[in-house]
């Protein structure tokens, strides 16, 4: 059975983000093995306009799932945790999205792998640097912890 290396980035900002993220955790479990989780981050909102705090962390672990099966199985936990989705970037309960997925590039309708905005995203490269710092991104050819580097030097306040 072929196994891939995943990373997932994990996000609260209604309810109990905690518990939220938690119960994301969890609800990978059966679909990943090995896996490991970050410490859990406050961070500011990013790109959405005035909303709650987030909670922020990332998962890497191992499937043999293929990227669209996992992607369908991140997106069936986050409705099942009670996702809604009344407009584009609205505050969730928990967000589950696909950042790594082995080697693999991948630009399809609905999936794009690496996840297209993570290396501006400190909210994601700063949890996944605590637990996969040397994964080197495949579009770029830098490691999660120099993407993160670069990213604290270019915006030393939102980092
Ligand atoms: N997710 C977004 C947009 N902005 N900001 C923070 N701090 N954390 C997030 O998880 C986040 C965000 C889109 O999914
Ligand atoms: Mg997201
Ligand atoms: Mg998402």
């Amino acid at each position: 059975m072929t196994m891939a290396h995943v990373a997932i980035a994990l996000g609260s900002n209604v309810g109990d983000r905690e518990r939220m993220l938690r119960e994301g955790v969890a609800a990978l479990q059966p679909h990943l093995r090995d896996v490991r989780v970050s410490t859990f981050h406050d961070t500011d909102p990013v790109g959405v306009g005035p909303q709650p705090t987030f909670l922020n962390a990332a998962a890497v672990g191992v499937t043999v799932l293929p990227p669209r099966d996992l992607l369908q199985t991140l997106l069936d936990i986050e409705r099942t945790l009670g996702r809604e989705r009344p407009y584009p970037g609205a505050p969730r309960t928990l967000d589950l999205d696909l950042i790594l997925y082995d080697d693999l590039i991948i630009d399809g309708p609905g999936l794009v792998i690496p996840h297209p905005r993570f290396r501006d995203r400190a909210f994601v490269l700063r949890p996944l640097a605590e637990i996969a710092p040397e994964w080197t991104d495949p579009v770029t050819g830098r490691t999660v912890q120099d993407l993160l580097d670069s990213l604290k030097a270019s915006h030393p306040r939102a980092t």
